[in-house]
């Protein structure tokens, strides 16, 4: 068993982002799935959220704290550049999709699409209320990849990895794979991103 544990269900974005800079580095890693609020989860993250990790005597919560962690602390190829603006290129859009393309497309669109309340059904307002808004985010996210093919710095770097699995995810539902298409930049972004081995054999288990 790897020492370097990543723990979260395997479901969740930023669990997979973590997973796929471990294979991007050739880091050898343990995969636990738990989910939210569990007493392992809680263990080490104040508010019980996915993912957290533990290496040795370390323990870390929130994914970008944990994916400049594993960075730095093994070898294999730098995903967060070391100079100061290849590094702030990297924040600047982690930051950003964490704010806007997470919270449109995970938090306001696809979790209410798909955890509801079976008596009530989905709050159908809500989440057609966040269409427009991740329209918004892929005009963003098409003119940021349209140079180069990568987010930040022209090559691959750990803010592909952190977008990648919220846009494959729009992917899979009808209204937002609509929105997301319409961007044909984006489209040849994801669809060379998720044709790398770090994205396909992070898949998660089909859900039951
Ligand atoms: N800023 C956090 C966000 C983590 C997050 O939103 N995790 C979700 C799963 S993808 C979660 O734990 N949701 C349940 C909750 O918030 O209680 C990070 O980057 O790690």
């Amino acid at each position: 068993m790897a020492d370097l544990e990543i723990i979260g269900v395997p479901f969740s974005n930023y669990v997979r982002s973590l997973r796929m800079l471990c294979v991007e580095k050739g880091v050898a890693y343990t995969h636990t799935s738990a989910r939210p609020q569990s007493p392992e989860v809680l263990a080490i993250h104040p508010a019980g959220q996915i993912p957290v990790m533990r290496h040795g005597d370390v323990s870390l919560f929130e994914s970008k704290a944990i994916a400049t962690y594993i960075d730095k602390a093994f070898p294999g190829p730098k995903f967060i550049p070391e100079d100061a603006l290849g590094a702030a290129l990297v924040e600047q859009w982690v930051s950003y999709t964490n704010a806007k393309v997470d919270r449109w497309i995970m938090r306001e669109f696809v979790v209410p699409s798909a955890f509801f309340d079976k008596a009530k059904g989905p709050d159908t307002a809500r989440i057609s209320a966040a269409l427009p808004e991740i329209d918004k985010c892929m005009q963003v996210v098409d003119r940021a990849v349209a140079e180069t093919g990568y987010l930040a710095g022209g090559s691959l770097s750990y803010a592909d990895m952190n977008i990648v699995p919220m846009l494959a995810t729009a992917m899979l539902y009808p209204a937002a794979a609509e929105v997301v298409s319409g961007y044909s930049g984006i489209g040849r972004y994801l669809a060379s991103l998720t044709a790398r081995p770090s994205y396909v054999d992070t898949a998660p288990p089909p859900r039951r």
